[in-house]
């Protein structure tokens, strides 16, 4: 059994959004012709509090996209985005989603941040997906969204790590550095995943 996982498409993530990934929105119609081709559709959101720490708003001395220490993890830090039941944490408008049976939420912890819809970046707490997606005979996982080179790649990089055949459809998400998504790419073969685009899926 396959299932579709549909990685943050949030407002914040797409053009005029606080954290806009270049071409962002262009995933949205892959993603709504790919979701006919699956009986399980299942998406995450980006969910975080007002105050959380990856946001540069927390840390005064620091610059966007600055890395820093963040309790013994490298962070980036990022524009305030996706914050709870704000606007930029809305699904796009334009997505489909009558056919999203479930929604995990991530980075809802201030002081942890959560790239991979699996679990935050110290793999300390699951999402539940696992646990959700196995109890539904789910096998192999066909990942889209955004942002490619982020939570994209780290969701399914920890798809891999638990056991699904996973596939990232390529043509379905964007990056925000494409030499990130090249070296991204490369790691997720390297760790026995794929790259697909979406008109090789039946
Ligand atoms: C993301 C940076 C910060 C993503 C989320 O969805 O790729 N990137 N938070
Ligand atoms: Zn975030």
């Amino acid at each position: 059994m396959k299932a579709l996982v549909i990685i943050d498409v949030q407002n914040d993530f797409i053009p005029g959004g606080n954290l806009a990934v270049p071409h962002g929105y262009e995933v949205i119609p892959v993603i709504n012709e790919l979701q006919k081709k699956f009986d399980l559709v299942v998406a995450t959101q980006d969910w975080h509090p007002e105050n959380h720490a990856s946001f540069v708003s927390q840390h005064e001395e620091h610059n966007v996209f600055d890395t820093i220490d963040l309790n013994g993890i490298e962070q980036i830090l990022w524009p305030v985005h996706c914050v709870q039941n704000t606007e930029g944490a809305e699904f796009h408008k334009d997505l489909h989603t009558a056919k999203i049976e479930a929604i995990f939420r991530k980075g809802t912890n201030p002081e942890i941040d959560s790239y991979s819809g699996f679990y935050d970046n110290a793999h300390l707490k699951s999402t539940g997906l696992t646990g959700y997606l196995k109890d539904k005979g789910v096998t192999e996982l066909y990942f889209t969204g955004l942002a490619a080179d982020f939570c994209v790649y780290f969701s399914t990089k920890d798809a891999i790590r638990e056991g699904f055949k996973s596939y990232l459809i390529e043509d379905a998400t964007r990056a925000i550095s494409e030499e990130d998504f090249e070296n991204a790419k490369q790691d997720l073969i390297n760790n026995g995943g794929a790259i697909l685009k979406s008109f090789e899926i039946s």
